[in-house]
C-alpha cells in the first residue's frame, strides 16, 4: 500500500508539473496576485507581470548557511540562504540594497541571468538581532538558457527610447532621468526577454512611467506605472453596513462605462467628489470634498462616535456617496443603462441620449430626516438623490453609510428613465410605484452578493439601529420568514409596502437563477457571463424598456419573460414562471387575487 502511494504520488506531480509547462502558465486563481492591466490609454492596454511571489516567515528564526562564522555581513548572509533555499549559483544572486532596521536587518536581492539582473525576480530576507533569519520572500524564476533572450541587445539604445516616448506618449527627460539600463524582464510564458530601462514622463497628461522596451524588438514588454491611481476609503458596494468594514479602493471606475475616469468630463478635469456621472455635495454643490493628497487620493476615515456632520464625517459621507453612485452608474451601464438608455451623465460621448444629467447627490441635506429620496426628471435634466441624517441615534447616522439606501435611491433613476423611454412619468401609479420601490430594494439585494448563497436581506439595520431594518420583513426564500404575495397587494396602499411585494418576489425569482445557472463574481463588472446572477440583472434591466408605462405587477412580470424571450431564446421561461407563481404571480393571477398556474410544459 505505502509503496503504491508513492508511486501514485510521483505520477500525480508529474502530471500537475506538465499541466503546468504546457498549458495555463499560472493559475487563473492567482492572477490578482502576479497580473495587473495597465490602461495607457483607452485604445492602449498591456498587461504587466510579476512572477507569484513566496513569501515564508520564521518566527524566532532560522539559521542560514553562515550561522557558524562571527562576523558575517547580513548581505552576505542573503545571498547565502537565498542560494541555498533556492538552489541557485552565487552569481545568480545580487545584493540590490540592505538596511539595518531597529529590530531586523533587511537585503534586498535581485536575481541575474548572463551577469544582468532581473527586473522583476527579485528577493529579500531579514535577518534578526540573533542572526537568525525571520522572514524570506521570494519571486526568483526558473528560465532555461534556450529560452532566455540574447544578452547583447540587437537595437540602439535611441530607438529604445523613441520607442517609450511613442508608445506611452511622453518624453525621457535626459536630464533629470537615470540613464536607460538594461535588464532581463521575465514574462508569464517562462521566457525571459531583455530590456531596456527608460523612463517617460508626460506632465500635461500626469504620467509618469518605466518602460521595459525589448532590446531586440523594440516591442514595449512591461510598464512600471509611478503614479499611484485614484483611491477612495469607501464601505465596498457589495458590504451593506459600516461595521463590515471601510477599505481603501484603488482604480474603483470601470473605464468601459466611463471611459474619462469619474472626476473628468473630457474637458473639465475635477480633484473632487464632482465629476461626469455625478457630484456630492453638502448643502450647495460648490461644497464637495476635495482629494485629501494628491492623484485623486480620498482619504476621510469615518468616525462613528462622533456626530456625522463633523468635517471629518461629512467628508466621509460625500466620498462613500460619490463612490457609490459612479459604482452603480459604471455598473447599470454593462446591462444596458447607456447614453442612448437616458442614463445619467453630463457628457455623453456621442453615444446619444441627453447629456448634462448627472445625478446630483445632496448628502446630509437639511430638508428631511430619517430618509432619503431620487427625483427623475426627463433626460437632459440631472437626477437629484437626497441623503437625510437619521435621528433614531446618538450619534445620529448617516444614510450616505449605509450603501443599500443609496442604492436603493440610485435604483429609481434607473427605472423611471428606462420605463416608458426617458420621460421619468411611467411609474406613477401606485402599482407602478410600488413596483419602482421593490426594484430599489431589489438592486440593492442583488449588488452586495457575493457568493452563490441567498441569506434572507434586510435593508436599513444601520440608520434604524435595528437588525429588523425599515421593512416589514426580510426578503426571504421561505414563505414563512417572508409570507408576502401577489394577494398581498390587496391589503396594502403604500408604495413601499407594495413594493415590498414585488421585491420578495424578485427575491425568489434571483434565488431559482443562481440555482439554476450558478453565481459570478465578476458580475458587477462583466455583463458577459450565463451566470444566474447576471442572468437576472440582465432580464432587471430588459424588462423595464419592454414594458408599459405604469406597468403592473402582472404586466413587470409578463416583460421579464418578454426578456427572456429576447435575450435567451426563452431558455428561463420556466425557471422564471415557476417562481413568479410559487409568490401568487402565475399565469391566471389578476386583480390581486393569487394564482400559482405555470404553462404547458414547465
Ligand atoms: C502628453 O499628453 C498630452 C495630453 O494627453 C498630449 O496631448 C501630448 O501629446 C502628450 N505628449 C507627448 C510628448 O506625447
Ligand atoms: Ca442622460
Ligand atoms: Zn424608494
Amino acid at each position: 500500500m505505502f509503496a503504491f502511494k508513492r508511486i501514485f504520488a510521483s505520477v500525480l506531480l508529474a502530471v500537475l508539473c506538465a499541466t503546468t509547462v504546457t498549458a495555463v502558465p499560472y493559475p487563473a486563481s492567482s492572477k490578482f496576485a502576479t497580473h495587473r492591466t495597465r490602461e495607457i490609454s483607452p485604445d492602449f492596454k498591456i498587461e504587466v507581470y510579476h512572477p507569484e511571489s513566496t513569501y515564508e516567515t520564521f518566527a524566532e528564526g532560522i539559521d542560514h548557511p553562515l550561522s557558524k562564522r562571527s562576523d558575517v555581513s547580513i548581505e552576505d548572509a542573503a545571498v547565502a540562504f537565498v542560494q541555498s533555499r533556492v538552489g541557485i549559483d552565487a552569481d545568480a544572486v545580487h545584493v540590490r540594497s540592505s538596511f539595518e532596521g531597529e529590530t531586523a536587518g533587511h537585503v534586498y536581492l535581485k536575481q541575474k541571468l548572463n551577469g544582468i539582473p532581473f527586473a522583476n525576480a527579485v528577493a529579500n530576507v531579514a535577518v534578526n538581532k540573533d542572526n537568525k533569519v525571520v522572514a524570506f520572500g521570494n519571486s526568483f524564476v526558473k528560465v532555461p538558457s534556450k529560452k532566455a533572450a540574447p544578452a547583447t541587445p540587437s537595437i540602439k539604445v535611441e530607438d529604445a527610447v523613441a520607442a517609450a516616448e511613442k508608445h506611452l506618449k511622453g518624453t525621457f527627460e535626459s536630464e533629470e532621468f537615470p540613464e536607460p539600463t538594461i535588464e532581463y524582464f521575465a514574462k508569464d510564458d517562462g521566457s525571459a526577454a531583455l530590456t531596456y530601462v527608460v523612463q517617460v514622463r508626460n506632465d500635461t497628461a500626469g504620467t509618469w512611467y518605466e518602460a521595459f522596451v525589448d532590446a531586440h524588438s523594440g516591442d514595449l514588454v512591461s510598464v512600471t506605472d509611478f503614479v499611484s491611481k485614484a483611491s477612495y476609503l469607501v464601505l465596498p458596494i457589495f458590504k451593506e453596513i459600516l461595521t463590515q468594514g471601510f477599505q481603501t479602493l484603488v482604480d474603483p471606475q470601470d473605464t468601459t462605462s466611463s471611459p474619462d475616469g469619474w472626476h473628468s468630463d473630457g474637458t473639465t478635469t475635477t480633484t473632487t467628489t464632482a465629476g461626469n456621472n455625478a457630484i456630492a455635495y453638502k448643502g450647495s454643490q460648490s461644497s464637495t470634498t476635495s482629494q485629501s493628497s494628491s492623484g485623486l487620493v480620498f482619504n476621510y476615515p469615518n468616525n462613528p462616535n462622533q456626530q456625522p456632520t463633523t468635517t471629518a464625517n461629512v467628508n466621509a459621507a460625500r466620498v462613500n456617496a460619490f463612490y457609490i453612485v459612479n459604482t452603480i452608474h459604471d455598473i447599470t451601464y454593462h446591462y444596458g443603462f447607456t447614453e442612448s438608455a437616458f442614463n445619467f451623465q453630463n457628457n455623453n460621448f456621442g453615444k446619444g441620449g441627453k447629456g448634462n444629467d448627472r445625478v446630483l447627490v445632496s448628502v446630509q441635506d437639511s430638508s428631511g430626516t430619517d430618509n432619503a429620496d431620487f427625483t427623475t426628471p426627463p433626460d437632459g435634466q440631472s437626477g437629484q438623490m437626497r441623503m437625510f441624517l437619521w435621528d433614531l441615534t446618538n450619534p445620529e447616522r448617516d444614510g450616505a453609510l449605509e450603501n443599500d439606501i443609496i442604492s436603493h435611491e440610485n435604483t429609481h433613476g434607473l427605472t423611471n428613465r428606462l420605463t416608458g423611454g426617458g420621460t421619468g412619468r411611467c411609474l406613477q401609479t401606485t402599482e407602478a410605484g410600488g413596483l419602482g420601490e421593490g426594484w430599489s430594494d431589489a438592486f440593492a439585494d442583488w449588488v452586495e452578493k457575493t457568493d452563490a448563497t441567498v441569506p434572507d436581506y434586510v435593508l436599513g439595520q444601520y440608520v434604524t439601529d435595528d437588525p429588523a431594518g425599515i421593512r416589514t420583513h426580510p426578503y426571504s426564500t421561505s414563505a414563512t420568514v417572508n409570507p408576502l404575495r401577489y394577494s398581498s397587494v390587496k391589503q396594502l396602499n403604500e408604495v413601499h409596502n407594495i413594493g415590498e411585494v414585488w421585491a420578495n418576489i424578485l427575491h425568489n425569482v434571483y434565488a431559482a437563477l443562481v440555482q439554476a445557472h450558478g453565481f459570478s463574481t465578476t458580475a458587477r463588472t462583466d455583463a458577459t457571463g450565463s451566470e444566474g446572477n447576471v442572468v437576472f440583472f440582465h432580464l432587471f434591466v430588459d424588462a423595464l424598456p419592454l414594458q408599459p408605462c405604469n406597468p403592473t405587477f402582472t404586466s413587470a412580470r409578463d416583460a421579464w419573460i418578454q426578456a427572456d424571450q429576447n435575450r435567451y431564446n426563452g431558455a428561463n421561461k420556466c425557471i422564471l414562471w415557476n417562481a413568479f407563481a410559487s409568490r401568487g404571480l402565475g399565469v391566471n393571477a389578476a386583480n390581486h387575487n393569487d394564482d400559482s398556474t405555470v404553462p404547458a410544459g414547465c
